[in-house]
């Protein structure tokens, strides 16, 4: 199955690049996403190395003066309609050289560092010019890299904690994650919008396996909210309808430090920052994420204090940090070996995004029951830092033998493994690329510190 899976691959990626860009997916996604391309460089990195450079320049290139690196960066050659909510709603003014309404105002997890070091790390199989290209490419983005975390650790802890918070669950990647269930119960549904504003994802794909009116609803008040105080984050839990610790978000900022330590020796600077972070923040995620009672990592609402509820898979996450004290690690694999996510010696496919047992898992319906592939590619990593060597072959091979039966979607069934979605999606076809090409296990920056 090999080589005609990476042929498949390589020409997703091929079809998807847009004018100096990578779209996750033609139709529905037809601009820039901030976490999909990282996700893309890891896989570009085998097949077109330049490419995954220019698409993290392309996103970094639109960082706003605050360090924040927005989570859509439009295409001006895309018309407004044809992705809602686009450029014209965002309204985000001209900075730096950039002309008004070119991103949202909003950020995605901050996987880029990580990303650039798997580039980097490549380079080495391309030869001594690549290797050097790549490292004029790390030093660009060294300094990008780092304002990104100093705004999301800085700006963003709103509830000083030492945690990131979210303003919106699109910031979160899992966007109708149930993670986000009680917390967006308190933001005010104006099923109206939906009147005034199209949904557009319903035009493309099928609105059974699309968050709800409901939930589109709020997604749009909650962007009304943060674009009415001008994107600024002060004081947000007093005034912003949602403001939320997710675990998986702040383990990859926990894990961007650990990359980070390993590209300033590249460039000269002082990894030990980096390393003082990532502990600091791997601490606050254990002490304010951790649910003892059901040994689980759970999300928290900072306006109200509470852990979320629900068992998703954002809780399974946190495995992906070196410094996660053992009886975590050991609480997370059971959890992923239970029937709750079921590792694939139970049902034969990789982790669902959410808890197979709850009464509300939806097989179809989004980030509320199907597999996701970049998630089971960082649990996968998360397997081999720790030591489960079995599991995370087992699970390296469900999720070829899945793309490669189903093809290269978006999401998949749980139950069934049918394609769900986008069928030719960027980062499913990139993280099969360097599934096919890396059976070794990331080596942390912690461990050689
Ligand atoms: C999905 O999110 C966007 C909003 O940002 C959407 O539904 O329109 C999510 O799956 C997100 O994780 C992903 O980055 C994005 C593009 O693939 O699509």
């Amino acid at each position: 199955m090999s080589s005609q899976l990476w042929q498949s691959a390589a020409a997703v990626l091929d079809t998807n690049w847009a004018r100096g860009h990578m779209v996750p997916s033609r139709r529905l996604y037809p601009h820039q996403w901030s976490w999909d391309a990282a996700f893309i460089a890891v896989g570009l990195a085998y097949v077109n190395p330049q490419r995954a450079w220019a698409d993290l320049r392309n996103l970094f290139g639109a960082q706003w003066p605050d360090g924040r690196v927005p989570h859509i960066v439009f295409d001006p050659a895309v018309a407004e309609g044809d992705y809602f909510p686009g450029p014209g709603f965002w309204d985000v003014p001209a900075y730096a050289d950039r002309p008004a309404h070119g991103s949202t105002g909003l950020v995605q997890p901050p996987m880029h560092a990580v990303a650039a070091w798997e580039v980097y790390r490549r380079a080495t199989g391309h030869g001594a010019a690549a290797v050097a290209a790549a490292r004029d490419e790390l030093g660009w983005l060294y300094p990008r890299l780092c304002a990104q975390q100093e705004y999301l650790t800085g700006a963003r802890d709103a509830g000083g904690r030492g945690l990131v918070s979210i303003v919106h669950p699109w910031e979160s990647g899992l966007d109708n994650s149930p993670s986000w269930d009680a917390a967006m119960a308190a933001v005010p549904a104006d099923l109206s919008l939906l009147q005034r504003y199209a949904r557009r994802d319903v035009q493309v794909a099928d609105i059974t396996h699309r968050p709800t009116d409901t939930d589109y609803a709020r997604y749009i008040g909650l962007v009304q909210s943060y674009r009415a105080g001008g994107y600024d984050d002060a004081g947000l839990a007093a005034w912003h309808g949602f403001v939320v610790e997710c675990p998986a978000f702040n383990a990859i900022v926990a894990a961007a430090d650990h990359a980070l330590a390993r590209i300033a020796e590249v460039v000269g600077a002082d990894p030990a920052p980096h390393r003082e972070r990532a502990r600091r923040v791997t601490a606050a995620v254990v002490a304010h994420l951790w649910e003892p009672a059901s040994r689980t990592f759970r999300s928290r609402d900072v306006r109200t204090g509470e852990l979320s509820g629900r068992r998703c898979v954002n809780g399974l996450v946190p495995l992906m940090l070196p410094g996660l004290p053992r009886e975590h690690v050991v609480a997370i694999m059971a959890e992923a070996e239970s029937e709750r996510f079921g590792m694939p010696s139970l049902s034969g496919l990789p982790i669902p995004s959410y808890d197979r047992t709850a009464a509300d898992f939806d097989s179809y319906r989004y980030w509320r029951g199907p597999i996701w592939i970049n998630i089971n590619w960082l649990l996968r990593r998360g397997m081999l830092l720790h030591g489960y060597e079995a599991q995370a072959d087992e699970l390296r091979t469900a999720m070829l033998r899945l793309i490669h039966r189903s093809g290269h979607y978006e999401y998949f069934h749980p139950a069934t493994g049918e394609g769900i979605g986008e069928p030719a999606f960027s980062w499913t076809a990139a993280l099969a690329l360097d599934l096919l090409a890396d059976r070794t296990a990331p080596v942390p920056a912690a461990a050689r510190a």
